[in-house]
């Protein structure tokens, strides 16, 4: 197995398992070297909680990524998650030019809202910077509400159906060149469906789990840091998708018996589901 190496840029919440404190231990699990750069530090998340800190770290990241490229430190892959500010998406662009290796990976993950909303503190402005990241990514992963905000399309909860997952793929490839995981579809009673669009080929591959009437937070990030693990670790785009599908139905699973348990899914009790995963792919 080739030892990959991967720089994820996404915020800590200090509290309430999303982003870094999700991507970190899943990449790792995933047998990936992996850096970090915080974009922002805040007590929790902003999904739910009040009165939480938030302390930018934008004028932090060009400092880091300088020292980076005069040690001559390099990635095989980039993957960006939550940004803490608008500006930080030419300061990632620079990022990643300077520092990954020829053919190195941009995976971008637009985090910045659900359910039909932006994240608070996000405004139009942060949707406008993050469509220029999203066009120069190999790999995008927005759920429906983002590719509502990134393609200017109405938001619909009830009534999906596969026109509307497709008209979204058509119009988030119009952004940019990369491969397109559209997640969160709801458009067959009882299931909540991922896509895997190439707009390369134009060939789309659906993949289903059984939906989970349990409103969970942090679960994108962990379907996003299980999806870059498999990728890296040479699952393929389509194999790798269904995978962190999988992962993260059992990470709800195992927070459905704790109420208590609101701010977050058990993503550490799924991990040694995710390495057997992997052993497997690598094995066969
Ligand atoms: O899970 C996405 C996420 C990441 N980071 C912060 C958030 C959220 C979602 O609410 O608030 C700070």
């Amino acid at each position: 197995m080739s030892y990959k190496r991967v720089l994820t840029i996404q915020d800590i919440s200090c509290v309430g398992q999303c982003s870094l404190t999700v991507a970190l231990p899943i990449l790792s699990a995933c047998g990936v070297e992996t850096c970090v750069l915080p974009s922002a530090v805040l007590s929790t998340h902003t999904g739910g909680f009040t009165g939480f800190t938030f302390r930018d770290l934008t004028d932090d990241m060009p400092g880091i990524a300088d020292h980076w490229v005069k040690e001559g430190i390099r990635f095989d892959a980039i993957y960006t998650g939550y940004l803490g500010s608008p500006r930080q998406v030419a300061i990632v662009k620079d990022i990643m030019e300077r520092t990954l290796v020829p053919g190195g990976l941009r995976i971008v993950d637009p985090a910045m809202a659900d359910g039909g909303k932006l994240y608070t503190g996000f405004d139009e402005k942060h949707v406008e910077c993050m469509k220029e990241l999203c066009a120069c990514a190999d790999i995008i992963l927005p759920n429906i509400t983002e590719a509502c905000f990134l393609t200017g399309t109405e938001y619909k909860e009830e009534g999906q159906d596969r026109a509307y997952a497709e008209l979204l793929l058509e119009k988030l490839s119009e952004l940019g060149k990369g491969v397109i995981i559209l997640k969160g579809i709801l458009d067959r009673p009882g299931a909540i469906g991922n896509a895997v669009h190439d707009p390369k080929t134009g060939n789309t591959e659906y993949y289903y789990t059984d939906l989970i009437e349990k409103k969970s937070h942090g679960t994108g990030d962990c379907y996003a840091s299980a999806f870059t693990g498999a990728l890296l670790r040479g699952a393929g785009e389509v194999k790798s998708a269904q995978i962190a599908a999988d992962y993260v139905v059992r990470s709800i699973e195992a927070t459905m018996d704790d109420p208590d348990h609101w701010y977050g899914v058990k993503f550490e009790k799924a991990i040694p589901w995710l390495e057997k995963s992997l052993e497997e792919i690598a094995g066969s």
